[in-house]
């Protein structure tokens, strides 16, 4: 049985009787009883009478919000406090995940509030490295609350008329940055990379194959898609998703560092078609999710010409460095791509989610989807239907997720984004600079990082003085150290950085910078605190029978 943990401290700093009830007095009372029954929630708007009630609830829960920002950029607090699935399931200190019969009052919900928030991960912690998408972005976060607030949809101008128009510009400034022409470019939010991936996928296959969306799969002969061996499973899900099945997704092979090879692209759309298959796609990675490599896209924009298949560039991850006059020759040739995916939501640290799939012509993006439910887009409207955009998607109801993106770029400026993504990457070159010095650890590659990602082992002092020649065996023992020191991280919680084997390479950490809170010291924290959490681990010993 759950002990509920009482919330008047919370609540407490409302003032006795400042809680005005509705009903047949409308009287303050200083009455705590009184003051109790105020706290339901049936006395929040829209009841009679309940903005001051609404106002007190909301004002409690922005002190608890402020209270979590603060602690999430204080760096002597953890990045998370971790629990096991029974542990939180059990119900730590009267948080219950439990769903009751009779409402909990207001007291009982910021307490939940508070609660959700301390057992979560702190993913705008200066010291949290383990996705691509981290940071706090004040600006960003009013933008979600304003989002919220409206609480619209973004099917049709009808209900959205700012945020529709917030959009085009915003995917129109996007689409310059890729450099496709004023007569060019189309697009729309998405939920997500993978969801923008699936879209490149879809446009595709209509391109080609328009009678595919009346006839189906019948319509189609065997399609066969390309896409790097480092590229993001998103591309191998788009083909399981539209039947296109995941054998016809040929993996090209990449070079060391992790970009495609343009002559291993060749090679396997001339095999594909030698089997029969249809090429139609390719996809190219800005910004690899392990490595951070970009591939190169021009040479692989001169194949997609000779071949005649549409060109996609999954910028996820790296669609961001189109701002930074630095970085953004990485992105050579985005401009020739059919279409492009890019998450505002990672490099440039807008809230969770912000993605969008941009495409060069115009129009497909309608041709493609457009079903014209009469009870929603009905032509007859009095204004520019063009701007009841929800038919280019394949929703229906859509999140706005615009609001938060365009708010940021009024109060940073292309500046301001410019000097946040740059920074991320110099802290990428310090750590890699940092580690190429310490013998207790090594790089995956030597060379400079392209992105913000660094790929590294912790080698225990054990592995280090093993003889050469015991490749092998060193394997062994680096794939369980990884997983053991990330094990007592998250115990300790004060730092989270990612693993993950890739290939023939065990596992690895992966670190990523897209927080501008981040700093070099920070960067010190964790190499020493993996060096400390590593530093007794020399109890793994070789057991010759032990499997890979
Ligand atoms: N596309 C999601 C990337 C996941 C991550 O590595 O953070």
């Amino acid at each position: 049985m759950h002990v509920r943990r009482r919330a008047s401290f919370i609540m407490g700093r409302v003032s006795p009787g400042s809680v005005s009830r509705h009903g047949d007095t409308q009287r303050e009372t200083g009455n705590a009883g009184y003051n109790k029954e105020a706290r339901k929630n049936k006395y929040l708007l829209p009841a009679e009478n309940g903005e001051k009630v609404t106002r007190l609830f909301l004002r409690e829960l922005l002190n608890i919000l402020l209270a979590y920002i603060n602690k999430s950029q204080n760096r002597s607090s953890k990045v998370l406090d971790f629990h096991y699935p029974h542990q939180l399931k059990e119900g730590r200190e009267g948080f219950s995940l439990e769903l009751p019969d009779q409402p909990e009052n207001l007291e009982q919900l910021l307490v939940d509030c508070r609660d959700t928030l301390k057992y979560g991960v702190k993913t705008g912690h200066p010291r949290f490295f383990n996705q691509l998408s981290t940071g706090l972005d004040i600006i960003g976060l009013a933008g979600e609350w304003l989002t919220s607030t409206a609480n619209t949809n973004m099917f049709t101008y009808e209900v959205a008329p700012v945020f529709i128009l917030m959009e085009e510009v915003i995917l129109k400034k996007m689409q310059t940055f890729i450099g496709w022409s004023e007569e060019e470019g189309d697009g729309i939010f998405s939920p997500g990379g993978t969801m923008s991936n699936l879209y490149s996928v879809l446009l595709a296959r209509y391109h080609f194959f328009p009678h595919v969306k009346t006839e189906g799969m019948h319509a189609l002969p065997r399609l066969a898609l390309f896409t790097s061996a480092h590229s993001h499973y998103s591309i191998k899900k788009s083909a399981v998703t539209l039947g296109i099945g995941s054998e016809n997704v040929f993996l090209v092979k990449c070079d060391e560092r992790g970009k495609m090879i343009p002559a291993e692209l060749e090679y396997s759309i001339q095999t594909a078609k030698g089997k029969g298959l249809f090429p139609f796609y390719v996809n190219t990675t800005a910004g690899t999710t392990v490595y951070g490599a970009f591939d190169p896209i021009s040479d692989i924009a001169d194949i997609c010409e000779n071949h005649g298949l549409w060109l996609h560039v999954d910028g996820a991850w790296g669609g961001g460095l189109l701002l930074s006059e630095r970085h953004r020759t990485k992105l050579r040739g985005i401009e020739r791509a059919s279409s492009v995916t890019w998450n505002p939501h990672k490099m440039m640290c807008v809230p969770l989610q912000c993605s969008a799939i941009l495409v060069r012509k115009k129009g497909l993006l309608q041709k493609c989807n457009q079903l014209s439910a009469e009870y929603l887009f009905q032509m007859d409207k009095h204004y520019d239907t063009s701007y009841d955009t929800g038919d280019k998607t394949i929703q229906c109801g859509r999140h706005v997720d615009v609001f938060k993106l365009w708010l940021m770029w009024k109060a940073k400026g292309l500046e301001g984004f410019k000097a946040q993504i740059d920074h991320c990457l110099e802290n990428a070159e310090y750590l890699h600079c940092k580690l190429q010095n310490r013998k207790d650890f090594q790089l995956v590659f030597q060379s400079k990082p392209e992105h913000s990602n660094v790929c590294f082992w912790y080698l225990p002092s054990y592995v280090r003085s093993m003889p050469p020649g015991t490749e092998r065996n060193r394997d062994v023992h680096v794939s369980k150290v990884a997983p053991k020191i990330k094990a007592k991280m998250m115990e300790s919680g004060a730092t989270m950085v990612g693993y993950q084997p890739l290939g023939d390479k065990v596992n690895f950490f992966r670190c990523v910078f897209s927080n501008p809170a981040t700093q070099k010291a920070d960067v010190d924290f964790l190499v020493d605190e993996i060096a400390r959490l590593g530093s007794n681990l020399s109890h793994l010993k070789y057991e010759p029978n032990q499997g890979v």
